[in-house]
């Protein structure tokens, strides 16, 4: 990672951080419990690679920070809110997350449960409260974007899909439609999100962008199932080897570790093709993939 990549990442982590800071309610505001929760689930941890997307996408546009910083709080809070209810023991039972405790093991499960439902509503609040954009219209398809990308064809289907696949043999192009839709969709809207806070794009710059994030949001879930193959707890802030250990089919369980490493890699390379033709000016989004790809944990 070169200092000028690290600089911008400090940079946008701090932000994000800050910004979700002043917009979740107070701990002591009522009901304390839940809003406590919430802060717990949100701040203070994760890598924030959605937020770096929206970032990165919105510098490739031109795209005011204040408004992406807006759009990327409300993609990471839906992403918090899938983390959580992700953990609870109805779904993957885990007890740790960004290395501490999950938060139903922290609060209990019915707090667990609204903390996961008010920060899903708290994202809709923000894409809706303030312009983001110069066209009206352009902002109502961001909201239905996310709604999309967050509901029952996009992430929580996947899940469902998910929690069906446990125990059977899933062939690759069952396992990514998985994917595409658990994690792929909400990465996909992270880079549209960050891209539409510039109204003035075109259809095929639109489209470009959007081949670029489903690829990156592949090599995400792909890099995610190597880690989990490969990393430990310690350093991954979440338990690791779930996958083999609830019997889930994997890339690396379906490809092996190699070939699952080589289709990160082309899954790299297609996305950066997907950039060409925006030239100098996709080299944040380029880095950004260089992150996710190469990450640790
Ligand atoms: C409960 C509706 C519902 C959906 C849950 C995304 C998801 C669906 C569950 C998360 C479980 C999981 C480990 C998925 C694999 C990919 C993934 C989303 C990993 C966690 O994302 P990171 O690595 O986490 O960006 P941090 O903590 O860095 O934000």
């Amino acid at each position: 990672m070169t200092a000028d990549f690290q600089n911008w990442t400090n940079s946008c982590q701090v932000r994000i951080e800050t910004f979700l800071e002043a917009r979740l309610p107070a701990a002591d505001c009522v009901p304390e419990r839940l809003h406590k929760a919430m802060r717990y689930s949100v701040l203070g941890g994760g890598k924030r690679v959605r937020p770096l997307l929206s970032f990165a996408a919105g510098e490739l546009v031109l795209a005011d920070v204040e408004r992406v910083t807006v759009a990327a709080a409300a993609v990471e809070l839906i992403h918090a809110y899938s983390l959580v209810h992700d953990d609870l023991p109805c779904m993957d039972d885990d007890i740790l997350r960004r290395g501490k405790p999950t938060c139903h093991i922290e609060f209990d499960e019915a707090t667990a449960l609204l903390t996961g439902d008010s920060l899903q509503t708290l994202a809709f609040e923000l894409l809706a409260e303030k312009c983001l954009t110069d066209a009206p219209e352009i902002q109502l398809q961001m909201i239905a974007q996310l709604a999309l990308a967050a509901g029952s064809r996009g992430m929580a289907g996947g899940q469902a899909f998910d929690l069906d696949s446990v125990g059977k043999t899933l062939s690759l192009p069952e396992l990514e439609f998985m994917h595409i839709h658990k994690t792929g969709a909400l990465i996909r809207a992270a880079v549209m999100l960050g891209a539409r806070c510039n109204s003035r794009l075109d259809d095929d710059q639109l489209s470009k962008l959007d081949h670029f994030a489903k690829c990156v949001g592949l090599a995400f879930q792909v890099v995610d199932d190597l880690l989990d193959a490969e990393a430990t707890t310690a350093t991954l802030g979440k338990t690791a080897g779930k996958d083999a250990e609830n019997n889930k089919p994997t890339y690396v369980s379906i490809l092996g570790v190699s070939q699952a490493r080589e289709l990160a890699e082309k899954l790299q390379h297609d996305a950066g093709q997907a950039l060409d033709s925006f030239g100098e000016a996709g080299l944040r989004l380029r880095q950004v993939t260089d992150f996710i790809i190469k990450r640790k944990f």
